[in-house]
């Protein structure tokens, strides 16, 4: 145990770090009291009449259930009491400026993988913290590397709080008992390697050669270029994908691929590959397209998608490493390594 510290006390001794600590502070703090509210409401489902069921689509076409309604509402409303600058969600077309004089801007996916809800599966929340610009029209389109903070929430077994303020990342567990987040794990460190990746591999017949040469890299294992044996993992939802990584390590891919709107992959860069990328950076691993670090991107549009890789610095690495060098991809397919692959066509 890394001890009792509260959430609170920790915040409190922030908030007196730097000029916009306060503020950041102060929006960490209601996210995580409206995560609370959200972990009571998922965990409750149907008798808090919020079964997961799909209600319609948001602005940006993805299904909608009741619960990604009722999680926005929460997370807007404890914001609300605060300066905030401009507020942007996945449930919203457009950005909002609440607050001229604010410090800060957020952007949230109140209610991330979703679609995991109704089979009991972990979900979570995700935030990102941004400086205000002097052009609020611009709020949300800085690069990541901008960002003050970024986080998010895991409903599953455990309600955590992964965190981080730009120096490093801490995980926060919900303690029921005491009604407060606890620091459960202090300077989070991701596995500099790691022998399990996480793809969604029905799509394999749609991803771009380096991707499959990665995947057949580690299916291969042993046999193959890698020399190791790998083990897969799919969950379906990022938050969870992301814990797993920060406690294990690992190597998530939501690629690009040639299915119809899926060009830049699905993931929205703004609420979930920033705030996601910022945490694995911030704890040694690394995030990245396959051909840019993700922190240096900026989105031209609040809902821009972009193909995330995350995770294991070595791993990350070699996929990049794929993407650049096309003789490789060539070295990786070839005849003597096809005969051992296993998802050959
Ligand atoms: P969801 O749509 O359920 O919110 O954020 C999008 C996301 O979940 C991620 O959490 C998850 O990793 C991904 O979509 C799953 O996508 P696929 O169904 O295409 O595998």
């Amino acid at each position: 145990m890394t001890g009792q510290l509260r959430l609170d006390d920790y915040l409190q001794r922030y908030s007196e770090t730097a000029p916009h600590a306060l503020a950041v502070a102060a929006a960490v703090d209601a996210i995580a009291s409206g995560s609370i509210e959200i972990a009571d409401l998922t965990s409750t489902g149907l008798f808090a009449d919020a079964s997961g069921l799909t209600t319609g689509r948001n602005s940006d076409g993805d299904l909608q259930r009741d619960l990604d309604v009722q999680a926005d509402a929460i997370i807007r409303r404890c914001l609300a009491r605060l300066p905030i600058a401009a507020l942007a969600s996945e449930e919203m077309r457009e950005p909002q400026i609440v607050d001229r004089e604010g410090r800060i801007c957020v952007a949230i996916d109140p209610l991330d993988g979703s679609s995991n809800i109704d089979i009991n599966m972990t979900v979570g929340t995700i935030f990102s913290i941004l400086p205000a610009p002097d052009d609020l029209g611009l709020a949300f389109h800085q690069r990541g590397t901008a960002q003050l903070a970024a986080g998010f929430v895991t409903y599953g077994p455990q309600t955590s709080l992964v965190l981080t303020l730009g120096e490093g990342v801490d995980i926060f567990t919900y303690d029921r008992a005491a009604k407060c987040f606890r620091l459960a794990r202090r300077g989070v460190q991701i596995s500099e390697t790691s022998d399990e990746f996480a793809i969604n591999a029905s799509n394999r017949r749609h991803w771009d050669p380096p991707v499959r040469a990665f995947i057949d890299e580690c299916l291969a294992g042993i046999d193959g270029p890698a020399n190791r044996d790998f083990n897969m993992r799919w969950i379906g939802s990022l938050v969870a994908e992301a814990y797993r990584i920060l406690t294990r390590g690992g190597v998530f891919l939501y690629p690009s691929d040639a299915r119809p709107g899926y060009g830049d992959g699905r993931l929205r860069l703004t609420y979930e590959a920033h705030p996601v990328a910022f945490i694995m950076e911030q704890a040694g691993g690394a995030a990245t397209t396959g051909r840019e670090r993700i922190l240096d991107l900026a989105a031209h549009n609040l809902h821009q998608r972009v193909p995330l890789i995350m995770g294991s610095h070595h791993e990350v690495r070699r996929v990049e490493e794929l993407h650049c060098d096309p003789l490789l991809v060539a070295s990786v397919s070839a005849p003597l390594f096809a005969r051992r692959g296993f998802f050959r066509l």
